[in-house]
């Protein structure tokens, strides 16, 4: 007789089951849900709620500050990056400041050498900018290992390439430019296909190429500056050419799907997209800052690449560009478009990456005649009929403002969330991807930025233009209208990029003081003994990792120090920065 408080074995065995059924089935939910939201979800369970408090009280500097002595503490930050680099990495690409070693992934040539030369010989870095020739001198570019079987060609040009030539622009040092012109030569196997878009990875060494044939947009079509730039100053033709097909090649192919805007994904072989997908983000962003620099660089005589930025802006205006539902923060999103048949579909995504869009549209709105382009343009926007483009640039101009008006105020907006995405965490440090929250409820919900706009007008513009105006930033996940996508603060540059364009173009001291905040986080928050480290979450104190990124010094402490400055060492209309933060002076092609 079983006891009645014991249930019987096969009771027991039944309960077993199903308590065993019911744990992999929670196993299996937990696994997948991790899969799906294991970002934000580390986010929301390591942060807590204003820890620190927040280290914003006000983004208005004080009439009497000494910018120039703030320039001069980031000159400090530099040297000590950059000190601790030559003491524990040096030769290698990049230090891991925490560990004090050193690591490769670029190819093994000293990345943050050539990717700091130019910093340095803006801030007057003599000694630094000495040592660091003799470490250019004897490159020879060869592939050190089997570990770097390939060069990746993108990464390649920005950093190595466009540091060689903007520190001979501003240096004079002939070296700089014969290496640039070696380098160039090294990677030419890359130009081995019928588009004139560039393989993926060169072997420098036996000339081998990456087998990829569908490649980033950014990879692609992120070479027009550096190679023009190389053939004004060596005088060979064929690097204008190399620069010309590309830019032949995107305003040839077939982008109707994309409202004229060029996709993210390229096949090589044929110079056509692959699917319709839209990024402002990562894998496209520099191919289209790429359009209105070369235009910019080359004294505006590149009419083709002033077009494809105007067919960009424009669906960028009108199609990627939303206003959150209740702390109205406009954001630009990436879309996906699964089918031809199917329509976008935005992710609500806002990238970190994509935060160099602001000063990208400020800089537009700057330096073009956007309101008079037929003194530029032989086929105006009006003419276009690329899918919906024509549409477009006709609902832009039904906003009852001035095109330029239209850019800079976008530009305004974006500027603003990407400030927020810093000072709304505890950390004070900007996350690589916000989700935004699209729909709180039925009424409730993300408009497009061109309907809002359109709404404003009508019930009598009261109040600043939609997803612009003050916001004050909150540590509330509940207010914040995102979610933490991915934590991490990579030391990257775009925000300050963005604010310091803003600064110029408009001269609000505002955008100075965020950078400064900002400026005073990362030392608060990154800085160690040898360097600067990345962090694994905006929302964790010390969730520091190993990695120093080489753009940190090339574009964060340089656009920092740049910002703050009081003279303007590289005025817009003289120079133009390659998408790594190199400089290289304006000039008119004769080739
Ligand atoms: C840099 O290498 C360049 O700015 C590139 O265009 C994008 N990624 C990094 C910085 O975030």
């Amino acid at each position: 007789m079983s006891s009645p408080h014991r249930p019987s074995y096969s009771h027991t065995a039944l309960t077993h089951k199903r308590t065993a059924r019911v744990g992999i089935f929670l196993i299996v939910a937990g696994v997948a849900l991790y899969a799906l939201y294991g970002h934000a979800l580390r986010t929301a369970i390591l942060s807590v709620e204003n820890p620190f408090g927040s280290p914003y009280t006000d983004d208005i500097p004080a009439p009497d500050v000494d910018w120039n002595s703030r320039a001069e503490q980031v000159k400090g930050s530099f040297k000590h990056a950059y000190h601790g680099y030559e003491k524990h990495a040096a030769p290698a690409d990049e230090l891991k400041p925490i560990s004090k070693s050193k690591h490769n992934p670029f190819n093994g040539w000293g990345v943050t050498i050539f990717d700091s030369l130019d910093t340095m010989h803006l801030m007057g870095l003599k000694d630094e900018f000495q040592r660091a020739l003799t470490v250019v001198e004897d490159a020879t570019f060869a592939m050190p290992t089997s570990e770097n079987l390939y060069a990746p060609y993108f990464e390649t040009v920005i950093r190595y390439l466009g540091g060689l030539l903007a520190a001979y622009a501003l240096s004079g040092e002939r070296i700089l430019l014969t290496k640039a012109d070696e380098l160039a030569e090294l990677l030419e196997p890359a130009f081995n296909t019928s588009s004139g878009l560039p393989h993926f990875g060169i072997n420098t060494s036996t000339g081998n190429v990456t087998s990829t044939i569908d490649v980033g947009l950014a990879e692609v079509a992120s070479l027009q500056l550096e190679y023009s730039y190389l053939a004004k100053v060596t005088g060979k033709r064929k690097w204008a050419q190399r620069s010309q097909k590309v830019i032949k090649t995107l305003y040839d192919a077939d982008v109707d799907l994309t409202g004229g805007m060029l996709p993210t994904r390229w096949n090589i072989s044929s110079g056509r997209p692959i699917g319709a997908d839209i990024s402002v983000g990562g894998q496209a962003d520099s191919a289209h800052e790429y359009l209105l620099k070369h235009h910019l660089l080359t004294a505006d005589t590149d009419k083709e690449s002033l077009e494809l930025y105007l067919r960009a802006t424009t669906h960028i205006l009108t199609r990627l560009l939303y206003v959150s539902p209740k702390r109205h923060l406009l954001y630009a999103t990436n879309t996906r478009r699964p089918s031809r048949t199917l329509n976008d579909w935005p992710t609500h995504d806002f990238e970190h990456l994509s935060c160099f869009l602001p000063g990208l549209l400020a800089l537009g709105a700057h330096s073009l005649p956007l309101d008079n382009l037929q003194s530029r343009l032989r086929n105006l926007p009006e003419n276009h009929d690329y899918g919906r483009a024509r549409e477009g640039y006709t609902m832009l101009g039904q906003q009852n403002q001035s095109l330029k008006e239209m850019h800079m105020t976008a530009a305004e907006g974006l500027a603003m969330t990407c400030w927020l995405s810093y000072a709304d965490q505890p950390t004070g440090l900007g996350p690589e991807i916000m989700r935004m929250v699209s729909l709180v409820n039925s009424k409730t919900q993300a408009a497009l930025w061109i309907d809002a706009m359109a709404k404003w007008k009508w019930s009598g513009k009261r109040g600043s233009p939609p997803g612009t105006g003050a916001k004050r930033p909150t540590l509330s996940r509940q207010d914040q209208d995102y979610i933490v996508w991915r934590p991490e603060y990579l030391l990257r540059p775009e925000t300050i990029e963005s604010f310091y364009i803003m600064w110029k173009v408009t001269g609000d001291a505002r955008w100075r003081q965020r950078g400064w905040l900002i400026y005073q986080a990362i030392e608060r928050e990154t800085r160690t003994d040898a360097g600067y480290a990345i962090l694994q979450s905006v929302a964790v104190k010390n969730s520091l990792k190993d990695e120093m990124p080489s753009f940190f010094l090339a574009e964060t402490l340089k656009y920092l120090y740049l910002l703050f400055r009081e003279d303007d060492v590289l005025p817009l209309d003289k120079w133009v920065m390659n998408t790594e933060g190199h400089p290289f002076p304006v000039f008119t092609p004769d080739l």
